[in-house]
């Protein structure tokens, strides 16, 4: 550190130049997060100083943890659903190991995830010492659940569907895995970090939510297509006392029993979460949903025009090519099998699509 403190004027410069050497959201087409919305901001701002870790303190920023888990509960047909805000994916996907875990404890622990999971399980995997078995993909890149019966065995703790992969956007056949999961005795997590917070505003939802009732647990990120502040991520549960198997005891808290895996959080970003969801509505959510929709069909129907085959038809916002020539002057990224991926995320507009393909145009004449 310094010896004596930087004028604060120098200091913000410095921060600046900094700031200055990120990309605006304008350029980014490949990533699940966007510019949060402006009412995420000015909530995020307002709870700036709160501490989740300690709830008794912040009774009020408590109360708004448990109205977001109710209402995205209620948004995956569960209003009693038990809950906590993660930090996102990665926690609530640890979280939900943790507990399938405790539920069925076996020498040997496995769990079986689809080969399109997140690298996320993999860290959980590592964490708790279990082992990771990977299911094969059909041909549209979702789980194929004919293979899933040599995988399954008396020592799988936790099979997982995911809703929204990370590389092509896909759902997979979660009523076919509730059936499997029912029938065969096992935990279900439903990573929906990504397309919690877009299949339910399709015009034709696909299912996939604890209506089904196989489904143990779901993870949906508020920081992705909830277009809330970083970072908020939440961890819903069938039933509530499923998180007492992963209480621990806080003597000097203002409450006696934690069971999260931080113990300092954030309620900026909570009350961002939910102020989104409150001021956009059902009605909101579903004019977001449908533009980002319409933006990834006009997106396909443009790069096949230039030759750059669709992957897939995908479920949600994620669209793939076969492309070897990238539009100049954009940055994407490309699935582990090649494919060049595009989110069309809120702030990735029709004028933006448009200048991509306008760039393909200059690129492929
Ligand atoms: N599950 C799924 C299906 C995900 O897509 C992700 C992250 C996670 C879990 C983990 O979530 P957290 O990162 O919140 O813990 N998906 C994005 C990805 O890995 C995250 C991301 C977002 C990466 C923005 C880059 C970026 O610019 O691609």
């Amino acid at each position: 550190m310094r010896e004596v403190g930087c004028p604060e004027e120098d200091l913000f410069s410095f921060l600046s130049s900094k700031r200055r050497e990120d990309l605006g959201y304008r350029n980014i087409l490949s990533s699940m997060c966007t510019s949060p919305h402006p009412v995420a901001a000015r909530a995020h701002a307002m709870f700036l100083e709160t501490n989740l870790g300690d709830p008794g303190l912040f009774p009020g920023t408590a109360a708004l943890e448990g109205l977001l888990v109710e209402r995205l509960g209620a948004l995956m047909h569960h209003p009693g659903a038990g809950g906590y805000a993660t930090s996102g994916g990665t926690e609530s996907n640890i979280q939900a190991f943790r507990i399938a875990k405790k539920l069925k404890p076996v020498q040997f622990p496995n769990v079986v995830v689809p080969a399109s999971a997140h690298f996320s399980f993999q860290k959980a995997c590592d964490i708790l010492g279990i082992e990771m078995r990977t299911a094969s993909l059909d041909a549209d890149f979702r789980i194929d659940a004919e293979a899933l019966d040599g995988l399954v065995d008396r020592n799988t703790v936790c099979l997982v569907g995911i809703v929204g992969t990370t590389e092509y956007g896909m759902v997979d056949p979660v009523a076919r895995l509730s059936d499997l999961a029912e029938e065969r005795d096992v935990f279900l997590h439903i990573d929906a970090a990504f397309g919690g917070m877009v299949v339910p505003f399709l015009d034709r939802p696909i299912p996939f939510d604890f209506r089904l009732s196989g489904v143990d647990s779901i993870s949906v990120d508020p920081h992705k297509m909830g277009m809330s502040t970083i970072p908020a991520g939440c961890l819903l549960v069938r039933d509530p006392d499923y998180f007492s198997s992963l209480n621990v005891e806080t003597p000097y808290l203002t409450v006696k029993r934690e069971c999260t895996l931080a113990g300092t959080r954030p309620g900026a970003s909570v009350a961002a979460a939910f102020a989104v969801l409150e001021y956009l509505g059902m009605d909101g959510m579903r004019a977001v949903v449908a533009g980002c929709m319409e933006n990834t069909r006009r997106l396909i129907e443009g790069m096949e025009t230039f030759g750059c085959p669709r992957a897939v038809t995908p479920d949600v916002n994620v669209a793939t090519f076969s492309c070897d020539r990238p539009p100049a002057g954009w940055r994407v990224s490309r699935t582990r099998a090649g494919h060049m991926r595009i989110v069309c995320m809120p702030h990735v507009t029709r004028d933006v699509i448009e200048a991509v393909l306008n760039d393909m145009s200059d690129t492929h004449a």
